[in-house]
């Protein structure tokens, strides 16, 4: 097996020397620190990283050289130019979908042409990876809100390659989803739909988009499995980590120890408050700044006694909203140092750049509090590795309410980032608390981030995604296979004398919004006719009314049983009653109840056939269905509790009728001894009673995953169209 690793950019950029000879340089950020911690731990298993190399060269000769430097440190280059970077990354990823997801979706922009540029660099994702990809052998795993369409693009030409994908950022409730235009939030939902299994980091992002999925795409989850189509989808919770040793250890080497006391000295043993971010405006580093302006204001008794370490890493220079916001940090900090500074003492040391790996930890090590105030992240690594970077058990972690790592990080101070007076009352604490408090929260934090680490996190999230491909598989036996339906052509072709029983909704068409719309196409109607030209007896089995199949199959030569039995035909005859005096003195009470809901429930109709009733509520809100429909069919089983009515749930019906009224009434009809080969197809439970009542040779066939008394099951009524078509083929041949 080979892992694939799919991001945006390469964990290296490629930049050129002084002699113009490429240059590795490591990628910086949150995705290339976490993958990268394990891909250079990899023995066990091959892989390759896919993604941009930080060069838009266009010259082959150049591009060739590059892919095969890279070669060796196992990454495979997307080349991107100019153009692409610009409305691609710079516009639809960082004007588009960053602020949106992390809820600024004031300052986000929704420029057609920046979309367009997006689907069309995830098509050069899922070409560029065709080159490489071996479906037996491979499992991708695609990184992160730049690549949403490609699990769906690699899926058409790979239908049993395994796919992964994990979103590194929020995803937001579904009413700042709904923000983008409707095309291209359902693209997304079907592009992430493409995966085997899509996890995030919190099980409020993964409620998100289950909500999302089930409003936009209309489908619903059982557990967090989806089933889009007849293929399952699993999505889930799955908090990202860090290489915990590799900064305990780090922190515990001679020369950061030695480096740690250096900024203690530096900084004449006075307090201190760090931070470290990339430049980012859902990072909050302005109400940081504010928050510590409180403090010094509010307690002036800590002044001179404190120094704010302020780390910020240059990131995204070409987006408007981050050159704004560096000029506002530069200007605040200038004001703030400007309004305490004293000759002897500067509150906020500020640097605009990075550190290298051995600084950083000396500086997570050096500092007494953490400050981590983003307005919203997806996770926030920098809180984890404080944490793992504390070996002596003291220091304090300022954590915001919207990262993520709040959500398990329980021993930190957790602050809403918007409140400045949060910010500066929570220093005042952590300045207060006890070295015992602290040494028991780090090491709580501690023994958590240790054990869920890095790898704990790929090889779950690996796991994971090889549990739902088996369960795909499972799922997949249970489908007509083509020995299934060898077998059933050749008994077809064998016979002389042929009962075909269909059901129609679900079964030969679609469902679609409106019942009234499913109208039988020309192709359908040829080939049900071209079946009753073979020794067979096509019986149309429908809950539907009379009228309607009467006048929809008109001129075929078929049986017709509507309202599941109440009325049957046989070909060229008239209708008839299965039994008489079947009770129909209940429906106004039924249908009074259903209009007090009908009412509450717009998009929601009630139909009124001869001897039953149905509630549809197809085109109704998805979200309100899950709370609503319970509630009505509550209702109504209290209502029919000791009558001979039943209360049926169907694809997104509740139908009420007389118990004695079902498909088991083909078994009377038609007389099953006089056939030497039954074929009876249906999706709903309606044809349950149909399956049950078949002889045991009777090939029975459910349309649909759902676990069922029929022999076999078929994924769509494509399928079933493409098995009646193959059947008639092979008598004409
Ligand atoms: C995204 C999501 C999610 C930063 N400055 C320096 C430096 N760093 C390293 C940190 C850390 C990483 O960069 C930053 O990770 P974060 O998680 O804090 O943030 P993002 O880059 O926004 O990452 C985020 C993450 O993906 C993973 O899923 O947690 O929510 O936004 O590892 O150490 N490293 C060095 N010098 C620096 O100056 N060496």
């Amino acid at each position: 097996m080979r892992i694939v690793i799919v991001s945006n950019r390469l964990p290296v950029s490629i930049t050129k020397d002084k002699i113009n000879n490429n240059k590795f340089q490591k990628s910086a950020g949150g995705l290339a620190t976490s993958i990268g911690a394990y891909t250079e731990k990899i023995t066990e298993l091959s892989y390759t990283w896919v993604g941009w190399p930080g060069i838009g060269t266009t010259i082959k000769s150049e591009q060739d050289e590059i892919t095969n430097s890279l070669q060796n440190i196992h990454c495979y280059p997307v080349f991107l130019t100019e153009k692409e970077m610009d409305k691609f990354y710079l516009g639809f990823c960082n004007r588009t979908i960053w602020p949106l997801f992390h809820y600024f979706p004031t300052i986000a922009s929704f420029e057609k042409e920046y979309y367009n540029m997006y689907k069309s660099v995830n098509l050069k994702f899922a070409k560029a990876l065709s080159n490489i990809i071996n479906e037996n052998e491979d499992v991708i795993w695609v990184h992160d809100y730049h690549l949403m369409l490609l699990p769906s693009l690699l899926r058409q030409s790979y239908p049993t390659l395994a796919i992964g994908f994990f979103l590194h950022i929020p995803f937001p409730a579904y009413e700042v989803f709904q923000l983008l235009p409707s095309q291209w939030r359902i693209e997304i939902i079907e592009g992430l739909l493409g995966a085997d299994l899509i996890g995030f980091h919190t099980h409020e992002y993964t409620d998100n988009f289950l909500r999302a999925t089930l409003r936009f795409a209309g489908l619903e989850n059982h557990l967090g499995v989806i089933n889009n189509k007849g293929r399952l989808v699993k999505v889930g919770t799955h908090p990202i980590s860090i290489d915990y040793l590799k900064f305990s250890k780090t922190a515990k080497s001679p020369s950061v120890i030695s480096k740690t006391q250096e900024i203690k000295n530096q900084f004449k043993n006075k307090k201190i408050l760090f931070s470290v971010d990339r430049l980012d405006y859902t990072k909050g580093i302005l109400n940081r700044l504010l928050g510590f302006e409180y403090f010094l204001d509010k307690y002036p008794a800590w002044r001179e006694s404190i120094t704010l370490i302020i780390v910020v890493v240059p990131s995204r220079i070409g987006v408007f909203h981050y050159q704004q916001m560096k000029k506002q940090i530069d200007e605040t900090i200038g004001r703030i140092n400007g309004k305490f500074s004293t000759v002897e003492w500067t509150p906020i040391v500020y640097k605009f750049g990075s550190l290298d790996f051995e600084n950083l930890v000396s500086f997570y090590s050096a500092s007494d509090i953490m400050l981590v105030t983003p307005l919203r992240d997806g996770m926030n690594l920098v809180a984890k590795e404080f944490i793992a970077s504390k070996q002596e058990k003291n220091g304090v972690l300022i954590l915001s309410e919207m990262a993520g790592s709040a959500k398990e990080l329980l021993e930190a101070l957790i602050i809403n980032p918007n409140s400045i007076e949060e910010i500066g009352e929570a220093i005042k604490k952590a300045l207060d608390m006890s070295k015992e408090e602290q040494s028991q929260r780090i090491e709580k934090m501690q023994e958590r981030i240790s054990r869920y680490n890095v790898f704990r996190w790929v090889s779950d999230y690996l796991n994971e995604l090889n549990k739902t491909t088996l369960l795909q598989k499972q799922m997949e036996s249970q489908f007509i296979n083509q020995s299934i339906e060898n077998q059933i052509i050749s008994e077809y072709a064998k016979a002389k004398k042929r009962l075909i029983m269909l059901d129609y909704d679900g079964t030969l068409i679609d469902f679609v919004n409106s019942p009234k719309e499913a109208v039988p196409t020309k192709e359908l109607i040829h080939l049900i006719h071209r079946l009753t030209q073979e020794n067979n007896t096509i019986v149309i089995v429908s809950g539907r009314d009379k009228d309607t199949l009467q006048q929809w199959f008109e001129n075929l030569n078929i049986a017709i049983v509507a309202e599941h039995g109440a009325f049957y035909k046989y070909p060229n005859s008239n209708w008839k009653l299965y039994q008489n005096n079947i009770d129909k003195s209940w429906k106004n009470a039924i249908i009074n109840i259903l209009k007090l809901y009908s009412d509450r429930l717009p998009g929601s109709f009630i139909e009124n056939k001869t001897f039953s009733i149905v509630f549809h509520y197809r085109n109704t809100d998805p979200q309100t269905q899950s709370t609503f429909i319970p509630e009505l069919n509550g209702h109504l089983q209290n209502f029919v509790a000791n009558t001979n009515l039943k209360v049926h749930k169907g694809n997104k019906i509740l139908e009420i009728k007389p118990a004695n009224i079902g498909k088991h009434c083909v078994a009377e009809i038609f007389n099953l001894k006089g056939y030497d080969f039954m074929l009876a197809i249906g999706d709903d439970y309606t044809d349950e009673d149909m399956f049950k009542a078949l002889p045991e040779n009777a090939i029975t066939i459910k349309v649909g995953e759902i676990s069922t008394l029929a022999k076999y099951n078929i994924k769509s009524p494509q399928h079933v169209i493409k098995l009646l078509e193959k059947l008639i083929n092979t008598t004409v041949s």
